[in-house]
């Protein structure tokens, strides 16, 4: 047993639905400086850690589990051993993807770069990871378009690597239906890093394209925390525009310090207050996604190291999400939440036009001395969060 893996009200259980990439526990910790710093871990060893660990599935791309130049033979075998461990383990695969960033062939973009040749290859890619995806029972396709960008504006016409973009999801979006596969796809919005700028960088820019698709029922979002941090933005509001509109169909749960390079840091490392917020608003939305984890173990790290940082992202989870229950349990806030709920915050609180309610509004008369005056009380209420957050509460 792992030294992390204490047995107490913050042990993960598969019905806690964690899952973890292969590529993030797998990750041997190189960077653009510097040669790994401790061993690949191979997949199946991987499957056994995390099922012991309390996590209910793994993750993805092709070539995390098939080398690019492994023979129709060698695939098979890989596939076999790989399935014996999830079966063993009871483990799932609940989303798959492709790796369009790593052979150099994608230098300019899969779907997006200006050769249609790599355009078409891309499909073909993605066409055969999504076959295995479903062979190894995924249910989610996320696409992170890591190197759908530019470096200069120079070189691609942007509407056009739009249409391009459009056209790629349309096309596997018919696959996935043409092969009886039912997917939901999720796009991964990010700002930047691999390329200079992404294309569809923020979860409303990739909300925007799904309208425009011709199957947008098919076609959600997976935001991660670090990508909307890297742009400066409160992530649980990008969530919260996904949720409302029934777009949420997976996420990635990390760390980030704004206006860095991405980080993927262990879950709620670098701002609990912000992780705090955003487990509140999927539990209390009953969200019913996978609590999927896309980060990494710090370069430092040994083997386990890295079984500590994945140990230590469920366990914060947890936590949190109990802090989420006293919040909502505590009389001092809720009082206030009350205070605020009769002031009209309260869910269905909502004004729609009709004839009579505009002329009732236009006619209305308004205490503006005392509206101007009445405070919010967000002070205390935000101490009182921060209290339990501290655990003095
Ligand atoms: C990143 C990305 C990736 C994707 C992954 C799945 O670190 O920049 O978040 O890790 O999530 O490739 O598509
Ligand atoms: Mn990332
Ligand atoms: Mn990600």
């Amino acid at each position: 047993m792992p030294r992390s893996a204490t047995q107490d009200a913050y042990t993960p259980r598969p019905e806690h639905h964690f899952t973890f990439g292969l590529w993030t526990v797998g990750n041997p910790g190189r960077d653009p400086f510097g040669e790994a710093t401790r061993p690949q871990i191979g997949a199946v060893e991987i499957v056994h850690k995390l099922a012991e660990l309390g996590a209910y599935g793994v993750n993805l791309h092709d070539n995390d589990l098939i080398p690019r130049d492994a023979s129709p033979a060698e695939r098979d075998k890989i596939v076999k051993d790989f399935k014996a461990a999830l079966q063993q383990t009871g483990l799932k695969v609940p989303m798959a993807t492709t790796n369009l960033f790593g052979d150099p062939v994608f230098r300019d973009g899969a779907f997006t770069s200006v050769d249609a040749k790599v355009r078409r290859h891309a499909l073909q890619k993605t066409m055969r990871s999504m076959d295995l995806g479903k062979e190894l029972g995924a249910f989610t396709y996320v696409f992170w378009g890591g190197r759908e960008g530019t470096e200069t504006n120079a070189s691609k016409d942007p509407q056009e690597a739009m249409k391009w973009f459009r056209d790629a999801l349309n096309f596997l979006c018919e696959y996935s239906i043409a092969q009886g596969y039912d997917y939901k796809f999720a796009l991964e919005p990010k700002p930047n890093e691999p390329r200079g700028d992404i294309f569809l960088p923020t979860i409303g820019h990739a909300l925007a394209l799904i309208y425009t698709l011709d199957h947008p029922e098919m076609v959600g979002l997976n935001p991660e925390v670090a990508h909307d941090t890297m742009a400066g933005l409160d992530f649980s509001h990008g969530v919260a525009q996904a949720l409302e509109a029934g777009k949420l169909f997976h996420i990635d749960l990390n760390s980030q310090k704004p206006g860095r390079y991405d980080q993927d840091h262990r879950f709620g490392s670098e701002d609990p207050k912000a992780a705090f917020f955003l487990v509140k608003l999927l539990e209390d939305s009953k969200w019913s996604g996978m609590r999927h984890f896309d980060s990494h173990a710090y370069r430092t790290e040994d083997q386990q190291g890295v079984w500590d940082f994945a140990a230590g992202s469920m366990r914060t989870y947890l936590i949190l999400k109990e802090k989420v229950a006293q919040f909502n349990a505590d009389t001092q806030i809720q009082g206030l939440l009350a205070d605020l709920g009769a002031r009209g915050s309260k869910a269905g609180a909502r004004f729609k036009f009709s004839n009579e309610l505009a002329k009732t509004i236009q006619n209305e008369q308004f205490d503006l001395p005392a509206m101007r005056d009445h405070g919010y009380a967000y002070e205390r209420l935000d101490q009182l969060t921060m209290e339990i957050l501290f655990g003095v509460r």
